[in-house]
């Protein structure tokens, strides 16, 4: 039996899921991509899961597209035709951000190595991303001819400015993890060692935290992306009724004036 591409492991209401190439550092063949969907539909669809981590196994997080898979690579043979990589990107690397923008727990992306090209801007569309100190994110799009995709064009500016994203595109220079936190491209760098017991302990945390408005929160900032103020006001307004309606603000409130922890279960 092969081994399988990306494993899976579950830590009470946690599931991790791990690229598992490391002899390639964990880079994308379609095979890989289609495991992947299929274990985050896994996890969306189980309510026992109320948060997931994604890492990778071995040195590497993930190093983007598999230059050398027959399915997408060229053939670099004289007079071959092109391949289509429009469609690479609307049959693997859209969809994949589309469920990770979309899940209906939130994602923690724990960085253990290099990120590179797909592979850093997947850690990037994640929730939470806690990347080990050796750990670098390459927008290595522009070193083979490409711009950045996966989403590359959307996050990187709003998550450190255009000046930052177009010379992190251009020059697609490795970005040390204490560097990319610095600037505020991911949320925090830790020592190598304490990389899974950090993952682990913000993964816990917002497992036990209310699910749906933290979801709602991540959806209400995309959106507010492309709205002005006064939008973005009624936009606010329509979605804390909704929260207001739900019982994880009841039990909330509930929990604060008993002075205990409260037991969020909306999902
Ligand atoms: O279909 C399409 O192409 C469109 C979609 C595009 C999305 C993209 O992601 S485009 C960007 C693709 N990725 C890259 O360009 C990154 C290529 N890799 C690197 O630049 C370097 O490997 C790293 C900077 C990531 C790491 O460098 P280093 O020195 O730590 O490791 P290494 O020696 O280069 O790699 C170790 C092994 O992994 C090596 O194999 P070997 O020689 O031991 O058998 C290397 O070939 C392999 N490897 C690394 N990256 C890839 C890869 N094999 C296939 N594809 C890779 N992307």
């Amino acid at each position: 039996m092969p081994e399988p591409l990306v494993l899976t492991s579950n830590a009470g209401a946690v599931r991790t899921l791990s690229l598992n190439r490391p002899a390639a550092l964990n880079s994308f063949t379609t095979e890989m991509h289609g495991e992947l969907m299929a274990a985050l539909d896994l996890a969306a669809d189980d309510p026992e899961v109320r948060c997931v981590v994604l890492t990778g196994a071995g040195r590497a997080f993930c190093a983007g597209q598999d230059l050398a898979d027959p399915a997408v690579a060229p053939d670099l043979s004289p007079g071959a035709a092109p391949k289509d990589l429009g469609q690479v990107i609307t049959t693997w690397y859209a969809p994949l951000v589309a469920r990770l923008r979309s899940m209906p727990v939130p994602v923690v992306a724990a960085v253990n190595g290099v990120a590179a090209g797909a592979g850093a801007n997947i850690a990037l569309c994640c929730d939470l991303v806690v990347a080990a100190r050796s750990a670098s994110f390459i927008q290595a799009f522009a070193k083979i001819g490409l711009v950045p995709d996966t989403g590359g064009t959307w996050l990187l500016p709003r998550l450190v400015g255009s000046a930052r994203a177009l010379g992190m595109a251009m020059l697609g220079d490795k970005l040390p993890a204490e560097e990319a936190a610095r600037i505020g491209l991911i949320w925090q760098c830790v020592d190598d060692a304490a990389l899974p017991e950090t993952a682990a302990a913000l993964a816990s945390k917002l497992a036990a935290m209310p699910t749906r408005a933290l979801v709602a929160t991540r959806q209400a900032m995309a959106a507010a992306q492309r709205m002005d103020l006064e939008t973005a006001l009624a936009e606010e307004a329509r979605i804390q009724r909704e929260m207001g309606n739900a019982g994880d603000y009841r039990e909330g409130v509930e929990a604060f004036r008993a002075k205990r922890a409260p037991q969020f279960k909306d999902r």
